[in-house]
Parts: structure tokens; sequence; C-alpha cells
């Protein structure tokens, strides 16, 4: 095993793209809470998911900056000032790039290309945040899971950018010499998720009193893990990750659809059966898990939510705590699910 772990490069400032969305936000707070001299940069274009609330209680502490990874101009600016990149930035809902994938072409592909420029110009580390979906997805039973050498076979528009960008990181650490490295993560949960994915849907629904909506029969199966676990796999990476690499991130925390509701309903203090089956998502990807023994065994990183019960009646308690935050979200988005029929 080579041992990476010795060889921490010192980070000054960091160029935090979509750090007003879920992860990015997030992650802003780990950096503030575990690397105190970091300082940090935060481009956001604040689409209809980045919330500049998710950052209020640290406003002071960073410099944030509205406006769009595809700005060239704006882009020079600031990531010539920084000496890593960390590239959050994208649309990220699958419904949504189903219905109108034009913005995930823009975001997710050029706002890349556009980073991978600014970055080679400049000579600056690139870290690139992608997703577990540019693999396709697995049947319930192969006893498969997805790790780096697995072959891409995106199934959604989404997805399919996504894979894209991973491609064009690639490509530019070869064929320019830039140094980058990418993540491929499972399903995030934890606090400051837009009310349109699966678990803050479903809680906020529980808390007005709306029963929970599966897609289909529940059978889908999502790795969970916690958004701070992503999180300090990515500062792994960033201190200890061979330039060029890709690393697989999750936590062992394969659950299908319906055993998720189920669990949120037990928790909620209602009966387990109290939910509703809506219809599927076209080309539904069935089953994602991942292996990452690479990351654990090279880097010596281990998440440190095991549970998902307790990680998940976290969440429940933040959103129960946090409805000012996600409330102004709520019904704009539930027409957009009418409208879908889900
Ligand atoms: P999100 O939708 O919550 O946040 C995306 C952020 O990017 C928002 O703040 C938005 O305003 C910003 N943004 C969008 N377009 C932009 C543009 N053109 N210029 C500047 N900013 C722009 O997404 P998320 O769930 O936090 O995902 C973050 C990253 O992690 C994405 O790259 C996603 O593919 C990846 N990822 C997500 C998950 C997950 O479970 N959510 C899992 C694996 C990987
Ligand atoms: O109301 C719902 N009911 C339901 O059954 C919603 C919103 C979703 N689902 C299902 C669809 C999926 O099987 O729950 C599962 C999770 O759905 P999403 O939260 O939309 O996530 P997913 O499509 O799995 O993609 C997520 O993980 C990978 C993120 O949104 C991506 O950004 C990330 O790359």
């Amino acid at each position: 095993m080579r041992d990476c772990r010795r060889r921490r490069v010192t980070i000054l400032r960091v160029l935090v793209t979509g750090g007003a969305g879920f992860i990015g936000a997030n992650f802003v707070h780990w950096t503030l809470r575990h690397r105190p001299g970091v300082s940090v940069v935060v481009l956001d274009a604040l689409t209809y998911a980045g919330n500049r609330a998710s950052l209020a209680s640290v406003e002071t502490g960073i410099e944030f900056v509205h406006g769009d990874i595809t700005d060239t101009v704006l882009l020079d600016r600031l990531v010539g000032s920084c000496d890593l990149v960390v590239h959050f930035a994208a649309e990220s809902h699958n419904d949504n790039s189903l219905h109108d994938p034009s913005p995930f072409v823009t975001t997710n592909v050029l706002g890349t290309f556009a980073i991978l420029e600014a970055v080679r110009r400049h000579g600056v580390r690139l870290h690139h945040i992608s997703t577990d979906e540019v693999y396709g997805d697995l049947e319930l039973d192969d006893p498969e899971r997805f790790r780096e050498s697995t072959p891409y076979n995106p199934s959604s528009p989404y997805s399919a950018t996504k894979a894209s960008s991973d491609l064009l990181v690639r490509a530019w650490v070869r064929s320019f010499g830039v140094t980058a490295t990418i993540s491929n993560c499972s399903n995030n949960y934890g606090p400051y998720q837009h009310v349109e994915k699966f678990i803050p849907r479903q809680i906020t629904n529980l808390i007005d009193g709306i029963r929970p909506k599966l897609y289909g029969k529940g059978e889908n199966v999502r790795d969970w893990i916690h958004v701070d676990d992503h999180n300090s796999a990515v500062w792994a990476i960033v201190d200890g990750g061979r330039p060029g690499e890709t690393y697989m991130i999750g936590a062992d925390g394969e659950q299908d659809n319906k055993g998720v509701v189920e669990l949120l309903l037990e928790l909620a203090g209602q009966p387990r059966d109290a939910y509703d089956h809506v219809s599927d998502r076209p080309g539904h990807d069935m089953r994602y898990a991942i292996d990452a023994s690479k990351l654990r065994s090279e880097l010596d990183w281990a998440p440190t939510y095991t549970t998902f019960r307790d990680g998940l009646a976290a969440t429940l308690a933040w959103y129960r705590d946090n409805e000012a935050w996600w409330r102004p979200q709520k019904d704009l988005t539930e027409r957009k699910y009418a409208e879908l029929g889900r």
C-alpha cells in the first residue's frame, strides 16, 4: 500500500463552488470547524437549490461571491487567488433533469469545462465532486458493488452530465497535467438538504401531516452516507489522495426506499405503513452500492455516523428545529411534484 497519509499539503485558501447548496454548505461548516487556518471563498449562482441562509452562521468568516461557474472572467480572478478548488456546483436532481436537461448540460458539463480551464491557467489543484450514479445501477441481488474501475454507464440526463464532467477532468489530468482528484460518492443525507430530495421531502411531509410518497414499489436501494462523512472524506483526499486518482466514497449504508420511509414513520411516532405509493421515476435506477475500500485503506478514512437510525433521527430533529430554513421552498417543490403526478 502506498503511504500517502504523511504527504499532507498545506491549503491556505479554498474556493468552494456550489457552497450554498446542500453538500457545499456543509463542507464550508466542516472546514471552518476542523481547518481554522484555511480561508474559504464560496462561488455560487444561488439557483433555486442555493440558499444563502445555509451559510448565515458563518457569513462573517467567509467570502461569498454570487456568480456563475461558466463566467470565465470571474473564475480567473477567484481561482488565481486560491490554492485549491473544491467543485460541488451542479444541477443535482434527477427528476428535474428528466423534465428539462438543458441546465444540467450547461452547468455540469460546460461549467466543469470552465473550471478545468481556469485551474489549468493558474496551476491550481482541483478536487471534483461526483456521484456513484455515473456507474449506472445494480440488480438487487448483484454481489458486486461500484468501485473505481467500474465502467461508466449513466442512466439519466443528470448522471450522464456528471459522467461527462468526470471524463473531462480525467482528460485534463492526462492531456494537460492538471493536478486533480475525483470522488464518486453515494446518496447523502443531513442538514440543509433541499426539500425536493427523498429524505427531506418525506420528513417535511410528515411535519405537515402528509403521508410519505414512495416511487413505484419502493424496492430501489440507495447507499446512504451522512454529509459530514462525505466531507471528511473529501478532506482526506485533498490531504493525501494521489493526483489523477478517483476515490469512491461510501459508508456501507444500503437501504431500500421502503425501509427508509418505515424508519422515518417509526421515528415520528406513526404507524410504519402510513405511506403512499406514487408513479415511478422513468428509467429509475434500481440500486447503488459503494465499495470504498481504496479510500479506507489508502487514506485511513472511516465514517463517524455508523448507525443510519441515529443519523436519520438527528436529521429529522434538524428539520423540526429549522422550519424557517425549509418552509419557503416547500410549496413550490410540491407543486412541481404534483405536475408530475408524484
Ligand atoms: P445542490 O443542488 O443542493 O447544490 C448545488 C449548488 O450549486 C447550489 O447552491 C446552486 O446554487 C449551485 N449552482 C448550480 N449551478 C451553478 C452555476 N452554474 N454556477 C454556480 N453555482 C451553481 O447539490 P448537492 O446535493 O449539494 O450536490 C453537490 C455536488 O455533489 C454535486 O456535484 C452532486 O453531483 C454531488 N453529489 C451529490 C450527492 C447527493 O446525495 N446529494 C451524492 C453524490 C454526489
Ligand atoms: O418523493 C420521492 N419518493 C421516492 O421514492 C423522491 C423525491 C424520491 N424517491 C426515491 C427515488 C430514489 O430511488 O428515493 C430515492 C432517492 O431519490 P433522490 O433523493 O431524488 O436521490 P437520487 O435520485 O438517488 O440521487 C441522489 O443521489 C446521488 C442525489 O440527488 C444526486 O445528486 C446524487 O448524485
